[in-house]
């Protein structure tokens, strides 16, 4: 396979074709010398019991059951429902490690820490009906810290965030039974109601499906961007660079991917200090250079600035520079691979977390009472690694500068000025059609397909349609490489959104942050709504979404968070369901029909731009504008 066809990230091409030659295995390679299992792909096989495994035949899906009589609309949904828990508890795992800390830290356990956010603090517990006048900031913390800890142990009643829902789209999940209690709760019974023998109606098992996944979105990933901001900063407009060059090759090099912010924030101050800056001089580095991949990357691209190495498909191929003299991970998206990598460079690879071993490297864990700790350790090792370099280091010469870091509380000030701030302005030019719809575009990278190109081209058709692009995650770091993050992209829109972006001086497409950062684009969404002017529900704005890479779990919960929530939501690579089933047409029309939004698929990017967009002109047709 040529490196053209891989990807169209330069400098990744460029580390791989190192990699040939140095005789390094990623996951290109691995991609191209396994197939994907085609029943797998079609969901039409079921190991969840040992009278199997059984295979169905997708071509012939009503041709034959499970030895156990299930059929393949009952296995897919139980499948599609265990994908939806897992990526649920992924980000409900993060967002309750965030409140733990955030607990401690309140409670003056965690010093290294502190709350950066007063306003938002503030502001979120008016929101979710805590009492805030002449309370001080430790009470109002408190009680904030004790509701939100009901989005995952609350048995009955309705999640803390459901507040914020609009109300039309929450009377629609109470109709149909789905606002999320707890996420434990929801995510144990998605579990019970897919083993063997429980629940084999799929019409019955979307409930639960749709359940589970609003305790993601709505849930554990709301309560992660909400804490992380009130203790780290919400982030507002930032200009950073991009990619494998914002390495240097005489200084230490020290990369954190990963999600959760807190290593990151620790990594910070520790390559801060004066006594370890020293160290480095004394061995020889100018200084020491941190930087992040990932969502790790993409929480600190938002808030402090700091420069981004690249996405999810080039954390293997970044260490081939040589260059980096450690990576420290913590949790999700860290792939084994790199281990075998590191290696062969003699990079140091540490994992952090309890929670996320890789067997193999290193283990220093952070400890949020004292995180300095290890994350000192890790630059001493990193330091001495470049001491004893024994490789020649080649940095691909690649960066994108674009601005980063648009929270909805900063959209919400850009649009409407810091007198009138509101989201007033923005549905203003959706009904006047210079800014035809808003599209999310977000989520991974995967071998699969070729890196950075199915995001990269539907973005630019859809901003070149009027569309303004708001993104998060891996996604955000493919268009920022390609240079459409700047201000200056707004030349590749169409007429309308040109003229708002030049207006206001914001780029055609708004990075947000990291995954979990999806739950911005809810509140926008939310906020649009309350605005006026373009319908009652979610589900009648004219939006969309895209993942059109996805590779993980954690983006088939996104995806269905929101569908639940309203939003019609195209995938691209492949879409693990069979065609021709009942359960498939639920997903693709009966949510819709449902008062949902509904899921789309399409791996070329110009058909997805197409279909996207004909949606958000249905919508825009039904509110009559
Ligand atoms: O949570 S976009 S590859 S890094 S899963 Fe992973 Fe996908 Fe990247 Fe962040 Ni999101």
């Amino acid at each position: 396979i040529e490196l053209k066809d891989l990807t169209i990230c330069d400098a990744t091409q460029q580390m791989l074709a190192k990699a040939r030659r140095d005789g390094v295995e990623t996951q290109f390679d691995r991609a191209a010398g396994m197939k994907a299992c085609p029943i797998g792909a079609d969901s039409a096989c079921c190991k969840h019991c040992f009278m199997g495994p059984c295979r169905l035949n997708a071509k012939d899906p009503y041709g034959k059951v499970g030895v156990c009589g299930a059929n393949i609309d009952a296995i897919q949904a139980r499948n599609f429902g265990r994908m939806v828990a897992t990526g649920t508890a992924c980000h409900n795992d993060h967002g309750m490690a965030m409140l733990d800390i955030f607990r401690d830290v309140v409670q003056g356990k965690i010093k290294d820490y502190r709350i950066k956010d007063v306003n938002k603090l503030v502001s979120i517990s008016k929101e979710i009906g805590i009492e805030t006048e002449d309370r001080s900031v430790q009470d109002i913390a408190m009680d904030l810290y004790h509701e939100l800890e009901k989005t995952y142990t609350q048995v009955e009643g309705e999640l803390p965030f459901a507040k914020r829902v609009p109300p039309k789209t929450l009377e629609m999940w109470r109709k149909h039974g789905i606002v999320p209690r707890g996420a434990m709760r929801e995510i144990m019974e998605m579990m019970s109601r897919t083993h063997i023998g429980m629940d084999q109606d799929h019409t019955n098992l979307i409930k639960q499906i749709c359940r589970t996944a609003l305790a993601d979105g709505w849930g554990g990933s709301m309560v992660a961007t909400e804490i992380s901001d009130i203790l780290f900063g919400t982030p507002s407009p930032v200009s950073v660079e991009v990619n494998m060059g914002v390495l240097k090759e005489d200084h230490v090099n020290v990369i954190v991917h990963g999600h959760e912010p807190n290593l990151f924030e620790s990594m910070l101050a520790s390559v801060n200090a004066p006594s370890l800056l020293e160290s480095a001089n004394e061995a020889g580095a100018k200084g020491i250079n941190l930087v992040g991949m990932c969502c790790s990357g993409a929480e600190v691209m938002s808030r402090h600035g700091i420069p981004h190495a690249g996405n999810f498909s080039s954390t293997e191929p970044i260490l081939v520079t040589g260059a980096v003299d450690a990576m420290a991970v913590d949790v999700q998206c860290i792939q084994q691979g790199l281990v075998k990598v590191a290696e062969c460079y003699e990079t140091e690879l540490i994992t952090t977390n309890p929670r996320c071993h890789l067997e193999g490297a290193t283990h220093i864990e952070l400890d949020e009472h004292n995180p300095q700790k290890c994350t000192d350790e890790i630059v001493i090792r990193a330091i001495s690694r470049f001491k004893n370099r024994k490789f020649p280091v080649e940095i691909p010469k690649k960066v994108g500068i674009g601005v980063h870091g648009f929270s909805h509380e900063y959209i919400n000030y850009m649009l409407g000025g810091s007198f009138r701030a509101s989201y007033t302005p923005l549905n203003e030019n959706i009904i006047n059609g210079r800014i035809r719809g808003v599209a999310g575009v977000v989520g991974c990278t995967n071998p699969r397909v070729k890196q950075d190109y199915v995001h990269v081209e539907l973005v630019r058709e859809l901003i070149k349609n009027d569309v303004l692009v708001v993104q998060t995650g891996c996604s955000q770091i493919a268009l920022a490489k390609a240079g459409l993050t700047s201000p200056e992209a707004a030349a590749l829109a169409g007429p309308g959104l040109a003229e708002v972006c030049e207006t206001v001086g914001m780029p055609p497409v708004l990075g947000l942050g990291s995954c979990v950062d999806n739950t911005r684009i809810l509140i926008a969404c939310s906020e649009m709504v309350r605005t006026g002017g373009l319908g009652d529900s979610i589900a009648d704005l004219p939006v969309a979404g895209a993942a059109p890479e996805y590779m993980s779990e954690k983006a088939i919960a996104i995806g269905q968070y929101f569908v639940a929530s309203g939003v019609y939501t195209v995938f691209g690579v492949t879409f693990p369901v069979t065609k021709g089933t009942n359960f498939e047409k639920l997903l693709f029309e009966g949510l819709e029909e449902m008062g949902m939004g509904k899921w789309g698929f399409n791996p070329d990017p110009h058909e997805m731009a197409r279909m996207m967009i004909a949606h958000i002109d249905k919508k825009r047709q039904a509110l009559g504008i």
